[in-house]
């Protein structure tokens, strides 16, 4: 392209991710894996890289997960991003280095296969994925309404044509199970998850699927609080950050509250930009801010987690 911006500052079709994580695996072959858990409704691989920096077997582990809402481009822009600087900066940037030293790290960079798909080819503004309901009459089940956190109560609908269609059982979708599998069997060492997501800027943490207060409410919030406040300092932007359900909504099935109820008490949902100026519509020329934002935070947080 005429203009000066790299892979990273640009968004990228599933066919091109695909690629991606193909020739990322290939160059960085001592240290990345792919690993397929799953496949979407239409047959589609989800994979996730696994990246080991340092040796030893069964480090504890951080989990990233970008693109559970098809219309949140920056999403999985994030979780390309994320990669490249870990590789690129191992050994380099004291606080990567630090957090890859410690943690395996594991990024599954569009849980959404299908719906991103259809976000470049037939409809920009889906959310869902695009399985078909049973009547045949709407496609989708909003896969952060799917697992099971007081699944489908105040915050969720149990119509098939809504936005935040919450699916006929918890983890009826292949999306959510592959994520909720493969986190069942990692629970152990997995002591952080995020989940990316856009935009409204804020640093959320469970619970969202009940306006009752997480039994570490208090830590979580100052995490978060201090995420926020290096933000601030270094960006000058301001996130916004709590509990889902008091700062964003009521939102039960959410993967975060899901996560967090396995035992995973590090549990975050991260809305990157913006506040609503171009909404999902983040132009390209924003991508290298607002993934810089939200690389500070999820170094803030693993950061946070390795001095307790
Ligand atoms: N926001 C999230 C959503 O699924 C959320 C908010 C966070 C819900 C955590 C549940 C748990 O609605 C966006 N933008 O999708
Ligand atoms: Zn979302």
């Amino acid at each position: 392209p005429r203009s000066s911006s790299t892979f990273y500052e640009r968004y990228h079709s599933l066919e091109d991710i695909y690629l991606w994580i193909n020739r990322t695996s290939q160059d960085n072959s001592a240290s990345v894996k792919v690993l397929l858990l799953g496949s979407s409704y239409e047959k589609r691989p989800i994979y996730a890289l696994k990246l080991s920096l340092s040796p030893g077997s069964d480090k504890k582990a951080l989990w990233l997960d970008c693109g559970i809402h098809a219309r949140e481009w920056i999403s999985p822009a994030f979780c390309l991003w994320f990669v490249q600087y870990s590789l690129g900066f191992y050994g380099l940037n004291s606080e990567i280095t630090q957090i890859l030293d410690s943690f395996d790290v594991y990024v599954l960079p569009v849980l959404n296969p299908d719906g991103y798909r259809y976000t470049w080819t037939k409809n920009r503004m889906w959310r869902k994925n695009r399985s078909v309901s049973q009547n045949g009459r709407c496609v989708g089940v909003d896969l952060n309404r799917n697992f099971d956190a007081n699944w489908c109560t105040e915050g969720a609908s149990s119509s098939p044509c809504s936005e935040i269609y919450c699916g006929r059982f918890p983890e009826s979708e292949p999306e959510s199970q592959a994520v909720s599998n493969f986190l069942r069997t990692q629970k152990d060492l997995v002591q952080i998850y995020i989940s990316i997501h856009s935009y409204s800027q804020m640093l959320l943490f469970p619970y969202s699927c009940t306006t009752e207060q997480a039994p570490d409410h208090q830590e979580l919030l100052e995490m978060v609080k201090e995420a926020a406040q290096r933000i601030r300092r270094h960006y000058r932007n301001n996130y916004k950050y709590g509990a889902g359900a008091e700062t964003i909504y009521l939102a039960p099935g959410g993967s975060d509250d899901w996560a967090y109820n396995l035992g995973i008490k590090y549990s975050f949902t991260f809305e990157l930009q913006d506040t609503g100026r171009y909404g999902f519509l983040l132009p390209p020329s924003h991508i290298s801010k607002a993934c810089n934002e939200a690389l500070l935070a999820v170094k803030t947080i693993a950061l946070k987690v390795l001095q307790n």
